[in-house]
């Protein structure tokens, strides 16, 4: 099974036969340092192989289109909610140089003692499913099949039922997870015996799956009231975890650990995290590191979100990334939608490439504040792990609350998250092995019973394979929920679909949502409610504003709304013009040389933009010059009138205007004046004339009597073939 760039996903095929899909690889995969570190004009020192297909940076049009991927794995975080919409989502994301996929699990799973099936709908996030992670995996083949490099999906092995889903993820291709012992014990009061017995299990498997395990310090960030004095108890919640995966047999090259820069601006965040981040690549050396984004100071401004983001990048680029994590810009409005996963992808993208190279160029200075502060982050870190072991162990320390205490060690606020030895989900749930419990897959931790003399090389030869050895002893459930099923919601809208009718969507497939900006001169309340109505008014239904900013109090407030519309689209009913054709070089030359062309140029009005005009006309540019055409560049700020009257003297072909500045629709005055002052004079109908501009476009210059119009992105063969096609025309009529 293949993908067309130019296909939608079918989840139809994906779903159909699925029973028998196998994934292809168990594993992590790092991705491939480049052979050559020159893309197009550029020398990069820290980037991978590219892409087959992808869609680069919007500015990548100014240096011939260039793609660079990253040296480091790029993270984005879905959560739709249905896997049928996180697979489209992926696509998306990889298309931009995601290729670590980490689908957020619905709300509550954790404490579920066992597996579920089939395709649920979820809150927050996906139930994770046999059924959900196949699909999923098998879309992901396929994607990274398009863009050419492999996609790592991401899950989460923690809960009661740790090292079930551990097993489930191991079967289904699953690449990395997350697995952290103490994070089921602080915040999913999950009892603390239970959740390492059970990690030891889970980890193990990981490990003989050949997966990557992100640990879970960073929630302590996210959960303590003030952050960034968690710094010392996250590296000690980091040294247990990677310790005891050791232990229970992972590779350190596999243990990531989850860092998180604690602070965000106006907190000066580079002076306060940039001490933790070099602290914690000294004591973890060998181990990988995935730098999180900062989601503890996270607000629903979008742009403040980004450049924080991008403050987060700068440290990783100052230290060293192996994951680069992601979350979608407009997860503190808690509606993360897919466009905003390809923000998240696009700026992680934009500032690694940015910053290619800094460590060469740029060194940390030790000598002064940041050596001592990272050895005071050491050294409390430190006396941390000797006061649990002066308490009796990590046990007690637990239930005497030491962890997530807002004080900065040795400080101790008592506000800490204590939890009892015996208490909590799946208390006393655990029990010794029998002297005859025999492993149910081949790897495992610890007894095993084998009969008496007999030896294998793995625990299942006995019973000929285990499910992790011969996937068809897996038994497959397809549904078990008649109506929350994913055939049922895609049945919901096959009828529009098959009309190919169209509504636009942010998270689901043609949810109606769109969003909505307005600035509204009036304080913030008002200006909210307002905004709210005139969404209402616009016909939105279901309208919530999910942004506001005071630009000032009293002269306005900036509002972000979303609502739905209810109705679709049908394309086929939809006037869309024609792509003007671009001509032959050849053809332009040709023409050029018969009929000697002429044209007079100038930006119009009281604009002093020259650039525009200057890449369209000069022959360095591959301006029109080059197929011999006859340039009379009058400069910039100069009067219609003039610019007409020149075209007139010189016996002109064509008038090319430039028009920039859109302030109060200038650019349409501009043009509707050039027009109107060449018919006063009679000549309108001798003359080709076309305008240019970043707010114009063909339609608009047409509407305000020009020949045609063009805007961003125009090259000089394009103004050339329509200044010859209107010509031809002019010479007919
Ligand atoms: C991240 N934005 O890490 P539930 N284990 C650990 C976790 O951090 C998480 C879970 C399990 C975050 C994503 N992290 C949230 C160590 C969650 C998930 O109980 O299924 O929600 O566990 O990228």
């Amino acid at each position: 099974m293949t993908v067309k760039a130019d296909e939608k996903l079918d989840i139809g095929s994906i779903l159909a036969d699925l029973e028998h899909y196998r994934p292809r690889r168990r594993g992590w995969t790092w991705r491939t340092s480049a052979e050559t570190e020159q893309t197009g004009a550029f020398p990069y020192r820290q980037v991978s192989e590219p892409l087959k297909q992808s869609c680069p940076l919007p500015a990548a049009k100014y240096f011939n289109n260039i793609d660079p991927q990253p040296d480091c794995v790029i993270t984005t975080e879905i959560a739709s909610g249905r896997f049928e919409d996180d697979i489209r989502r992926m696509r998306m994301a990889a298309w931009h140089g995601a290729d670590h996929i980490m689908v957020i699990r619905t709300a509550g799973q954790s404490h579920f003692d066992g597996l579920i099936e089939g395709t649920p709908e979820g809150v927050g996030g996906v139930p994770v499913t046999r059924k959900q992670l196949r699909a999923t995996r098998k879309a992901l083949d396929l994607i990274e099949d398009e863009v050419g490099r492999p996609i790592n999906f991401h899950s989460y092995v923690s809960g009661v039922a740790g090292p079930e889903v551990g097993v489930l993820l191991a079967e289904e291709g699953v690449n990395g997870a997350h697995q952290d012992p103490q994070y089921n014990v602080l915040y999913r009061n999950v009892n603390m015996y239970r959740s390492f017995v059970d990690a030891a299990v889970a980890k193990r498997i990981m490990a003989a799956a050949g997966m990557a395990q992100i640990d879970g310090a960073h929630n302590a960030n996210a959960t303590a009231r003030e952050a960034w004095k968690v710094m010392p108890e996250l590296m000690v919640q980091h040294a247990i975890n990677c310790q005891y995966s050791v232990m229970a047999g992972m590779p350190k090259d596999k243990i990531c650990l989850s860092t998180v820069p604690p602070t965000a601006p106006p907190a000066p965040c580079v002076s306060l995290d940039l001490p933790y981040a070099v602290a914690l690549r000294q004591l973890f050396e060998g181990f990988r590191f995935r730098a999180q984004m900062n989601t503890k100071y996270m607000e629903s401004c979008t742009r403040e979100v980004t450049v924080t983001h991008v403050l987060n990048t700068l440290l990783s680029r100052l230290t060293s990334a192996d994951i680069q994590s992601t979350i979608t810009p407009d997860e503190g409005r808690n509606v993360p939608w897919h466009y905003n996963n390809i923000h998240g992808v696009n700026t992680a993208k934009q500032a690694l490439l940015g910053l290619d190279g800094l460590q060469d160029m740029v060194s940390l200075n030790f000598d002064g504040e940041l050596g001592a502060r990272v050895r005071e982050l050491k050294e409390r870190a430190c006396l941390f792990m000797e006061e649990i072991i002066v308490a009796g162990g990590y046990f007690a320390a637990v239930s005497q609350g030491f962890f997530v205490d807002s004080g900065l060690y040795p400080e101790r606020n008592g506000d800490g998250i204590a939890r009892q030895l015996n208490g909590g989900v799946g208390a006393g749930t655990i029990v010794p092995r029998d002297a005859d419990y025999m492993a149910p897959v081949c790897d495992h931790f610890g007894y095993n019973a084998l009969p008496d003399g007999v030896t294998v090389t793995k625990a299942c030869d006995l019973i000929n394979g285990c499910t992790l050895c011969n996937p068809d002893k897996i038994v497959w459930i397809d549904e078990l929920d008649p109506e929350d099923n994913v055939e049922r919601r895609m049945a919901e809208h096959d009828a529009e679909h098959r009309q190919g009718l169209l509504r636009p969507e942010v998270q689901w497939y043609g949810d109606g949502i769109v969003c909505m900006t307005m600035f509204l001169p009036a304080a913030e309340r008002v200006a909210e409610f307002a905004a709210k109505s005139i969404a209402e008014r616009m016909g939105f239904e279901e309208v919530e504003v999910i942004h506001k900013q005071v630009m000032h109090p009293s002269e306005g407030t900036l509002v972000e709304v979303r609502g739905r519309v209810p109705f679709a689209i049908d394309p086929a009913e939809l006037v869309i013009p024609a792509v003007a054709e671009t001509l032959t070089e050849d053809t332009i030359r040709q023409y050029v040389t018969e009929h000697k062309f002429k044209i007079v140029a100038a930006t119009v009005g009281e604009d002093e933009h020259s650039v525009g005009l200057r890449e369209i006309l000069d022959i360095k540019h591959g301006g029109i010059e080059k197929f011999g055409i006859e340039c009379h560049h009058l400069g910039t700020s100069v009067p219609v009138e003039k610019l007409v009257d020149a075209a007139v003297e010189l016996g002109a072909d064509a008038i090319l205007a430039s028009t920039v500045i859109s302030h109060a629709d200038i650019h349409r005055i501009n043009m509707r004046r050039l027009h109107q002052y060449c018919q006063e004079k009679g000549i309108r109908d001798n003359l080709v004339i076309v305008c240019g501009g970043t707010q114009v476009s063909n339609e608009i210059a047409v509407e305000e009597g020009m020949d045609a119009g063009f805007g961003r992105g125009t090259k000089g063969v394009h103004v050339a073939s329509a200044l010859i096609k209107r010509h031809k025309e002019l010479r007919h009529s």
